[in-house]
């Protein structure tokens, strides 16, 4: 396995493969099979354009010739910072057919990020668009660039500026063939994080196509799937919970939109008869809520995967009542475990749970602070191990020693309890991270970041309560002495120059003469997130 990564212990490996989820296959030849079984039938739909599967492969292929030409090998990194467009999945592929493996930004990544997953990576090229809502990703690569020595090219999907075009030459002749270890890593996926800076996820051939098979066989996914793309394919759920190489695996297909919104994203699922998407809570509300006015045709949807965050059961029932028994809730994770309400599960079940398990050798502990268990149906901390989990990530040998147990559980941080039917109830974390809708904010990131504002001796941030979001962040800045704390606007211009990804600057920021601590001497959280609460409330 790729240096820098823990692989599963041999004999679980065999058993994972004796057991039928490990098959032996790469994403690769995954590719080449779907279209060998499907050639002409559509892969992928963006705006007016449509994918056929031989074009989808033909497309990869020139993507891998364009990267082998300027020397991408096996096993060399790429980061792959594209919105939903067809050529997500044409580099995604070529670098399958190289062997070579993506790390997958999220389109709203900035340099601060870009940076680190750069550095982190080893990357030797970053893929980008030219300009996405209205931000110029060529001139993001143009200052990333300066920062990190490896990376010896950028390529521009659209129109490249002073970079390389991706639709540029490449090789002629023959490929080398395409490296078959499925053991190895098929890419990189970025954790929410809970630190400083964003971790990288490992995910195999092996474990990332059981995870999109397993999830496809869940949901029902068959030839008639058309999956509506609407949150970021770079995220797990989006890209294969069962997302589009789900619909792919089934022989369906993917429509990619970069507009959630209810209007557009009504129009795309009565053009496309769309049978499937995946929203967070808040889209998913908006799209409820939008079914009282909207005139678009929505019976073709057959299931509307909800995750990300929590969603209330007022809100479940609000979904439910407005599209009917299509809803299901996903409690999932980029290093791994998914748990999914059936699509068959009793009404109480989809309102009232985040759904099961999905694989029947996910091993699930809930325990308490000394990771001793708590008693059946309370609540505790979730600790998880299994066919596709992760069991450390990618070069974070120091903290991975805290985020895995000695026999390999994963800490997800996360706060559950377990009902007589097996289902998970989220209720809560025990890890420093804000929750904004879905996206995910590492407390620890944005105060260290505030942290080299001048003005700014200490700082704390926490989650405040949000009717639409569920979170938001709050800021708490401590002034040095003698100068003016930043306000919310000063913090907000200060940290988009640091380069951190626009969902990650504070909604609220508050000034202190000091934080609470507590009797330890450490920050007090607690009490700083109720008087976040006490101050949202006062307006
Ligand atoms: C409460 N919290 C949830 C839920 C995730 C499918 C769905 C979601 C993700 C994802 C994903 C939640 N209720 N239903 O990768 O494939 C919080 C938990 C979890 C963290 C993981 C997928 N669904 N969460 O959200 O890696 O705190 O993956 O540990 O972005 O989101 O975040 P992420």
């Amino acid at each position: 396995m790729l240096d820098g990564c823990t692989p599963w212990p041999e004999e679980l490996a065999t058993r994972f493969r004796e057991a039928g989820y490990w098959r032996g296959e790469t994403f690769d030849q995954l590719l080449r099979t779907w279209t060998r079984t499907h050639p002409h039938r559509t892969a992928l739909v963006h705006g007016g354009r449509r994918l056929d599967r031989a074009e989808l492969e033909r497309s990869a292929d020139r993507v891998a010739r364009r990267l082998a030409g300027l020397g991408v090998r096996a096993g060399e990194r790429v980061v792959l910072q594209l919105p939903n467009v067809p050529e997500f999945f044409t580099v995604f592929f070529g670098l399958q057919r190289l062997g070579a493996i993506p790390v997958l930004a999220l389109p709203l990544h900035r340099r601060s990020e870009i940076v680190h997953l750069c550095r982190l990576s080893g990357a030797v090229a970053y893929v980008v668009p030219d300009i996405h809502q209205g931000f110029d990703h060529r001139e993001l690569a143009t200052e990333v660039v300066k920062e990190c020595p490896d990376l010896r090219h950028v390529l521009v999907a659209g129109d490249q500026g002073a970079h390389l075009p991706l639709d540029g030459p490449g090789i002629a002749g023959e490929l080398q063939p395409a490296p078959d270890d499925a053991s190895e890593v098929a890419l990189l996926l970025v954790s929410g994080g809970t630190t400083g800076l964003p971790k990288l996820i490992p995910r195999t051939h092996d474990d990332y196509a059981y995870n999109v098979r397993a999830s496809a066989e869940l949901c029902g996914f068959g030839p008639d799937t058309v999956y509506l793309a609407a949150l970021p394919v770079a995220h797990n759920f989006a890209l294969g919970c069962p997302g589009v190489l789900g619909a792919l695996h089934a022989g369906g297909t993917a429509v990619l939109t970069d507009e959630p919104d209810p209007d557009a994203a009504f129009a795309l699922v009565e053009r496309e008869r769309v049978t499937v998407s995946a929203l967070v809570p808040p889209t998913a509300r908006m799209w409820a809520a939008a079914t009282e006015w909207g005139e678009a045709d929505l019976s073709s949807l057959r299931l509307l995967q909800v995750g990300g965050a929590r969603l209330l059961p007022e809100h479940a029932a609000q979904v439910r009542g407005a599209f009917g028994p299509v809803l299901q809730q996903v409690f999932g994770m980029a290093e791994g475990l998914l748990n999914y309400t059936e699509p068959d599960a009793p009404e109480q079940v989809v309102l009232h749970t985040q759904g099961r398990p999905l694989s029947p050798d996910d091993e699930l502990r809930i325990v308490d602070e000394d990771d001793r268990d708590v008693p059946p149906g309370t609540t505790g901390r979730l600790l998880t191990r299994g066919p596709y989990t992760l069991r450390g990530y990618y070069r974070a040998d120091e903290h991975n020693a805290t985020a895995f147990t000695a026999d390999g559980h994963y800490r997800t941080g996360d706060l559950v309890r377990r009902t007589p039917t097996g289902h998970l109830v989220v209720e809560g974390r025990v890890k420093e991270q804000i929750n904004r809708g879905g996206d995910k904010v590492a407390a620890a990131e944005v105060e260290e970041q505030l942290a080299h504002h001048p003005a700014v001796l200490d700082t704390a941030v926490v989650p405040v309560p949000d009717d639409l979001l569920g979170e938001r962040t709050c800021a708490f800045v401590v002034p040095r002495p003698g100068a003016t704390a930043p306000d919310r606007n000063e913090a907000a211009a200060f940290l988009r120059e640091r380069g951190l990804a626009p969902y990650k600057i504070p909604d609220r920021v508050e000034t202190l003469g000091a934080l609470p601590v507590t009797a330890v001497g450490k920050t007090d959280k607690k009490a700083l997130t109720a008087l976040a609460r006490e101050l949202a409330t006062e307006g």
